[in-house]
């Protein structure tokens, strides 16, 4: 077969965005998808042929190069059966990395962000403080836009969120600085095994010159050698937290105090380490230090990540849906509980992805208030708190906290668990849960 046809695997939006650039380049673009139904189809360019349903191993291992949706697994068998044959199989990432060495965009920078949690805070946020800075910026990937749509010869400085999923079909990327933000369990129903996931997100760090990593998760440390490495963590060291002459939590850089923590508008801990992590990406790409002192001042964060919604009859409620692995919900937990004077109220459950929840007995353990389960797996989490109840939904959980809860309380859904079982998505979830809780009776904002 020429060199010029290439398959598409997987429609959707990082299908769409393959066979747009790979048309731009000449080729002859072939689309599989096993849905009949494949989101993007209306859009797709009317000469190219579209193969629904089961994959045909055969027909595939036919195509010298397979353009892979992060959607499919490698080891789904016909790509198996194409590695065998000799196929090449990558994925939009490896694309955009190989269409960056092309001379139009090859001047400007890259920063790459991954992480069990925390990579679509500190990717807008790093993007914020690089508008403010004057820089020509582009944000993209796993947080939406995928890679290939930001290719402008204008831009100065692409910003990507990549999953462990699009880092196991990447192989080229020369990114200026690449950061593994934590690593905590989740996608167990993908990988093998925890070490696969974890491996996979260590791919970022062979693509990049410079490593950032975690101090205080081991997970994140780089194994690569010959490559400059800088830190982030609670102590006073690197990028991290020191206290001022007044005793205020402050970020600071090799020990000098740069912003109080008490300047940010993002809640919880957790966000603390994700500014130190903007701020150490920004300096590694030259950003101006005042540019992005301010933007921390200003950000108030993305939807559904800890996000206040209102006060009603004296509790806070707050909208954290995004928490779609245990790690995410015991940041919240952690990070807001010591925010508050009175009880925390949490609403968990959904789709477990085949998590362990035993690792959230302790901090459900510390919650004086309602622990309310829901979902797929809603069972299996009160399983591991003897106080816990469920409930059928989301609705008759509000309902529960709101008669129950008290003026200084703080109610949260932090579900640890994927949407899919109930929603469409963590969006349609999250606004769903605002909805219930703005129609409560206003008892003051
Ligand atoms: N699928 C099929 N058959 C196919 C192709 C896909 O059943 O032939 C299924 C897959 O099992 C998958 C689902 O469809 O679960 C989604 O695929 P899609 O085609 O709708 O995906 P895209 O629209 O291309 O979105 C992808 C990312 N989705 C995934 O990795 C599952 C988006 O991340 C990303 O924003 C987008 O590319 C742009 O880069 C979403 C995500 O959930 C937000 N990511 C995971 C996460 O953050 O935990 C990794
Ligand atoms: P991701 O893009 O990795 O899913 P987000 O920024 O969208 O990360 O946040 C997802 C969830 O993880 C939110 O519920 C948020 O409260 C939690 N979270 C954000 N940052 C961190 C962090 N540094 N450590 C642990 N949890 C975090």
């Amino acid at each position: 077969m020429s060199d010029k046809k290439v398959a598409v695997l997987g429609l959707g939006a990082t299908g769409l965005s393959c066979v747009n650039f790979l048309l731009s380049q000449n080729y002859d673009v072939t689309v599989f998808d096993t849905r009949q139904l494949p989101p993007g189809e209306d859009k797709l360019n009317a000469s190219v042929e579209l193969i629904k349903g089961q994959l045909d191993a055969g027909l595939l291992a036919e195509f010298k190069l397979i353009i892979a949706s992060p959607g499919i697994a490698l080891a789904t068998p016909a790509l198996q059966f194409a590695l065998q044959a000799g196929c090449e199989i990558i994925g939009d990432i490896e694309l955009f990395a190989r269409a960056q060495q092309q001379p139009e965009y090859a001047h400007a920078k890259l920063v790459t962000i991954t992480g069990s949690n925390g990579k679509s805070t500190v990717t807008s946020l790093l993007g914020e403080m690089a508008c403010e800075a004057g820089v020509k910026t582009a944000v993209g990937g796993n947080i939406g836009i995928p890679a290939l749509d930001l290719l402008a010869p204008e831009i100065e400085l692409y910003i990507l969120e990549l999953s462990s999923f699009q880092l196991e079909t990447t192989f080229s990327l020369n990114a200026d600085v690449a950061t593994i933000l934590n690593v905590s369990e989740d996608h167990l129903d993908r990988y093998e095994s925890y070490q696969d996931y974890t491996q996979a997100k260590h791919r970022i760090y062979q693509q990049s010159r410079n490593c950032l990593f975690n101090r205080d998760d081991l997970l994140t440390l780089p194994k690569v050698v010959n490559k400059a490495q800088v830190s982030f963590g609670f102590d006073s060291s690197a990028y991290g937290l020191v206290c001022d002459a007044q005793n205020n939590i402050c970020l600071a850089r090799n020990g000098q105090a740069l912003l109080s923590t008490a300047s940010l508008k993002l809640s919880g801990k957790h966000n603390w380490m994700n500014a130190l992590a903007a701020l150490a990406l920004g300096d590694a790409v030259n950003l101006d230090e005042q540019a992005m002192l301010q933007t921390l001042q200003s950000y108030t964060g993305l939807k559904h990540r800890c996000e206040f919604i209102a006060q009603r009859s004296g509790i806070r409620w707050i909208n954290d849906s995004k928490a779609t692995n245990i790690g995410a919900a015991l940041a919240a937990l952690q990070g807001l509980s010591e925010t508050i004077s009175g009880d925390v109220h949490v609403i968990l459950g959904g789709d477990g992805k085949g998590a362990d929840f035993s690792e959230l007995s302790t901090v459900l353990e510390e919650i004086q208030g309602l622990i309310l389960c829901f979902g797929a797996d809603g069972q299996k989490i009160a399983a591991f708190n003897s106080r816990a109840v469920v409930v059928n939904d989301l609705q008759q959980a509000v309902a529960m906290i709101a008669a129950e809860g008290k003026t200084g309380d703080l109610a949260i859904l932090s579900p640890a668990c994927a949407s899919l079982d109930m929603y469409p998505n963590f969006m349609a979830r999250g606004d769903h849960f605002r909805n219930l809780v703005t129609a409560l009776q206003a008892g003051g904002v």
